[in-house]
Formats: C-alpha cells, sequence, structure tokens
C-alpha cells in the first residue's frame, strides 16, 4: 500500500459537477485534503492564479504535494493508480472498458455541452437563460438516455460473462461503487437542477440514490462544501 501523499490540496467550485467527481473519488479512497475555492460564476477560474495549475483556466484540479493536476478523470485514474484499494475500476478488462465508457458518455458526451464557456456561446446569461437551458436539458436527457441503456445492457448480461454488471446493480455497473458513479451523481444532481425529467431513466435513478446514500457521497455534495451559496 503506498504511503499517502503529506499534502493534497483540491481547487474546486460547490457546483462544479467535475469537483463533485473528485471530491467523492477522495472521499471513497479515504484520502484528507484540503480546498481552495475558485467561483466559476464570477470568472476566477481565469485568474492567473488557477491558470498556472490549470492551464485551460478550468476546475477542478488536485495538487500532490506541490505538484498540479488537472482534468478531472485523469486525476480518478491517477488516484486509482496510486490507491488501488479501494478500487473504482473493475479489474477485468473488458468490465473495466465498460465503466470507462460510462464515464465517458458523462464526460465527454454530456459535461463539456453544460460547460459556461459553451454556454455563453449559445445564449447571453442575462437575457437568453431559456435558451441555455433548453440546450442543457437536451443534452444531458440525450447523454443520460445512452447511459441509461448502457446500464440495463449490462444488467442483462448473465454473471459471469465479461461485459456483466452482474447482480443488477443497484449500482450504476453492478453491486460494486465505481468510477461510473462518481460521475453519475453529480450529472444526476445537474439534471434535476435545470429540469430534466428522469422518469424514463429509472436504472440510473435506483444508482444514484444507492450512491448517495453512501456517507463519503453525501460529505461530497455541493451544499456540504465551505463555498457554498444559499
Ligand atoms: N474535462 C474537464 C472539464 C472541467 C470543466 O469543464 N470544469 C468546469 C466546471 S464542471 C469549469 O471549470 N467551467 C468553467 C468555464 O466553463 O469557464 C474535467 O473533467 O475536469
Amino acid at each position: 500500500m503506498p504511503k499517502p501523499p503529506t499534502s493534497l490540496l483540491l481547487a474546486h467550485y460547490w457546483r462544479s459537477s467535475c469537483s463533485y467527481r473528485v471530491r467523492i473519488a477522495l472521499g471513497y479512497k479515504r484520502l484528507a485534503y484540503e480546498s481552495t475555492f475558485v467561483n466559476i460564476l464570477d470568472g476566477e477560474q481565469l485568474l492567473p492564479q488557477n491558470t498556472a495549475r490549470n492551464a485551460i483556466g478550468h476546475v477542478p484540479t488536485l495538487t500532490i504535494d506541490g505538484v498540479p493536476y488537472g482534468e478531472s478523470v485523469a486525476i480518478m485514474e491517477l488516484l486509482e493508480d496510486l490507491y488501488p484499494d479501494p478500487a473504482l475500476l473493475p479489474k477485468a478488462p473488458r468490465a473495466r472498458a465498460r465503466v470507462r465508457e460510462l464515464v465517458e458518455t458523462i464526460n465527454a458526451g454530456i459535461q463539456p455541452l453544460q460547460n459556461l464557456s459553451v454556454l455563453d456561446r449559445v445564449g447571453d446569461s442575462k437575457t437568453e437563460q431559456e435558451k441555455r437551458t433548453a440546450w442543457m436539458k437536451h443534452f444531458i436527457a440525450r447523454g443520460l438516455k445512452a447511459f441509461e441503456a448502457l446500464v440495463v445492457r449490462a444488467d442483462a448480461e448473465p454473471a459471469g460473462e465479461p461485459d456483466a454488471g452482474g447482480l443488477a446493480g443497484p449500482f450504476a455497473f453492478g453491486g460494486t461503487f465505481s468510477m461510473a458513479d462518481a460521475c453519475l451523481v453529480p450529472q444526476v444532481y445537474a439534471a434535476r437542477r435545470v429540469g430534466v425529467d428522469l422518469t424514463p431513466f429509472p436504472r440510473l435513478v435506483r444508482a444514484d440514490g444507492a450512491a448517495c446514500a453512501l456517507p463519503f457521497v453525501a460529505a461530497a455534495k455541493p451544499e456540504a462544501q465551505a463555498d457554498a451559496k444559499a
């Protein structure tokens, strides 16, 4: 078992879904960390102190013993490599690919499209909020529909098959919490905020409920963060 790092500093924002993923992963791995907050509504992500650690000007960044790492999935993969137990990914290569497929359905297929810098191109934040919301709802529902289909397909695989999720849940990929859940919970939170109808996605709602009942997931939720606004 590798030694815990001397220091972990997370630059994050309470309502950033990518920050929320990393908070969940850190909690799952039982790693304590310090926080520095970056208010992305005030544009703090573009200030030199943030771009010095995160070249594109995003949150989150995890600084490990003074060395910054950006991109939430790369951060979770790094934590997995450094601290493999408890695991965020299954060991079997094909099951591992299935979890990564779920992760990327959100990370590549939804989240970039709901980003502030993208929404600002869709419509003005003061005068065209409806247009922005409609855009987000469309792309979130499209991605969650795919996520639901992938989870249902994995549930249906006979146990022991390489792609089987096994046990039909309750989590996104079988009976064990994984990186797919660390991505799903923040995405469902964002979906609810913008009013996406989740009734077509019962399996995904069940996985979200199972994950949110875990104490480390509850501790990572936006409202539990020190920079949360009412
Ligand atoms: N792929 C990156 C995306 C990071 C990202 O888009 N962060 C958002 C918050 S979830 C952000 O900083 N947005 C600020 C902006 O769009 O200016 C990751 O997974 O960390």
